[in-house]
C-alpha cells in the first residue's frame, strides 16, 4: 500500500451491515448477479464481468449454530474436505483430530443446512496451529498438512475422511510422509493459497514487514510428486498499518487466483487482488492497489472468519456470535 493512513480511512459507521440495509434494491440486484455467477462460475466473459462487478455483501443471518459450547473460533476451520467447492465447517481437537459437518447450503434462506459427518480424522499429534487445510493433489478437496516442530511439513491425502461403522473405522486419509521441507520461518507464517489458479495450493511464507516468497505446488514432495518450484519473491514487502489485525489469503473475486487480504483491527476488510504470474520477473506476481473491500461489521476480529459459504469462488465474511453462532455476509464482489 501507499500509505498507512488508507487502511484506516473507513467512513463512520458504514458497516456492512449498515450499508446493505440502506440499499434494498441494490440487494435484490445482487442477488440476481449472485445466481448467474453460481450457474456460469467464470467460464464466459459475462461470468468474468459477474466476478468483477463490485455489489457489496448479502447479509444472509443466522447460517450455521455452530458447534455446541464452542466459542473459540482457533477450534474452527472452513474447508472443503468433500471436494464440491463450498467450506465445510470443522472442529478440531488439541491433537487435530476432525469433527466435521458437510456444507448442504448451510442455514440460509434456502440452504439446505449441515449435515453432521462424525470424526472424519484421528488427528496427527499436533495441535489446531499446527493444522492446515490445503489441496495438496489439485483433486478438488482439501488435504491434511501438519507443520512439524522442525517447520517440515507431513501430508495426508483426503479420500473422503475416516468413516466410523459398527465394524470399526475405515480410514479416509492417505498419509504420504513428509511433503514439504522446513523454511525456517515459524508455523504461524506458513500458508497454503493457489496463488497461480491451477487449482492447487501452494507454499507461501508471510513474513510481517518483509516481501511474501512462494514456492509453487508441482505435486509436493510425497511419493510419485515433482516437488516444489521456488517463484522467489511472489509480493513485496509493504508497511504494515498501524490498525493491521491480520494478513490472509482468498480469492475474492472468482478467478481462481487466491488474493492478499488485511483485516484491520476494526474489522474492515482491505484485498490486494492478484493479477497473476510474470515469469521471470524479480516480483513473480502483480497486484492491485490496495482496496477496501468490505467496511466490516463492527466485531472483534477474533470473531472473524473467511469462508466459501456458497461455492461461487468468492470468499464469504462470517463472524461468530457471542453464543457460538454463525452469522454470514455472502461476498457480492465486495464495496465499492
Ligand atoms: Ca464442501
Ligand atoms: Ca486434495
Ligand atoms: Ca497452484
Ligand atoms: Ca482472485
Amino acid at each position: 500500500m501507499r500509505t498507512g493512513e488508507s487502511l484506516s480511512a473507513r467512513p463512520p459507521g458504514r458497516t456492512v451491515r449498515e450499508r446493505l440495509r440502506r440499499r434494498p434494491a441494490a440487494v435484490l440486484a445482487a442477488a440476481a448477479s449472485l445466481a448467474a455467477c453460481l450457474t456460469a462460475p467464470s467460464a464466459s466473459a459475462a461470468a468474468a464481468a459477474v466476478c468483477t462487478d463490485r455489489n457489496g455483501w448479502i447479509p444472509s443471518g443466522t447460517i450455521g449454530q455452530g458447534v455446541p459450547h464452542v466459542t473459540d473460533t482457533a477450534l474452527l476451520r472452513l474447508a472443503d474436505v468433500d471436494g464440491d467447492a463450498d467450506d465445510d465447517l470443522l472442529l478440531l481437537d488439541e491433537i487435530g483430530g476432525i469433527r466435521a459437518w458437510r456444507n448442504n447450503g448451510t442455514d440460509m434462506p434456502g440452504g439446505g443446512g449441515w449435515a453432521y459427518m462424525g470424526r472424519i480424522a484421528l488427528g496427527a499429534g499436533y495441535p489446531p496451529a499446527r493444522v492446515r487445510f490445503a489441496d495438496l493433489d489439485r483433486d478438488g478437496d482439501d488435504d491434511y498438512l501438519v507443520i512439524k516442530d522442525d517447520g517440515a511439513i507431513d501430508g495426508y491425502v483426503n479420500n473422503g475422511g475416516d468413516l466410523t461403522g459398527t465394524g470399526g473405522i475405515t480410514p479416509g486419509w492417505t498419509p504420504v510422509g513428509q511433503v514439504a521441507q522446513g523454511t525456517g520461518v515459524a508455523a504461524d507464517q506458513i500458508h497454503f493459497a493457489d496463488l497461480d489458479g491451477d487449482g492447487d495450493d501452494d507454499y507461501l511464507t508471510l513474513q510481517y514487514t518483509g516481501p511474501v516468497q512462494g514456492w509453487r505446488n508441482d505435486g509436493g514432495d510425497g511419493p510419485g510428486g515433482g516437488g516444489w518450484s521456488p517463484w522467489g519473491k511472489v509480493r513485496e514487502g509493504v508497511p504494515l498499518p498501524a490498525d493491521f489485525g491480520r494478513q490472509e489469503i482468498h480469492d475474492v473475486n472468482c478467478d481462481g487466483r487466491d488474493d492478499y487480504l488485511l483485516l484491520s483491527d476494526d474489522s474492515s476488510l482491505y484485498a490486494y487482488e492478484n493479477q497473476g504470474e510474470t515469469p521471470g520477473a524479480e516480483t513473480r506476481f502483480g497486484w492491485s492497489t490496495l482496496t477496501l473491500y468490505a467496511h466490516g461489521t463492527g466485531d472483534a476480529i477474533d470473531r472473524i472468519m473467511f469462508g466459501e459459504l456458497n461455492g461461487d469462488g468468492r470468499v464469504d465474511y462470517i463472524v461468530m456470535a457471542p453464543n457460538g453462532s454463525l452469522v454470514g455476509y455472502l461476498n457480492n464482489g465486495g464495496d465499492q
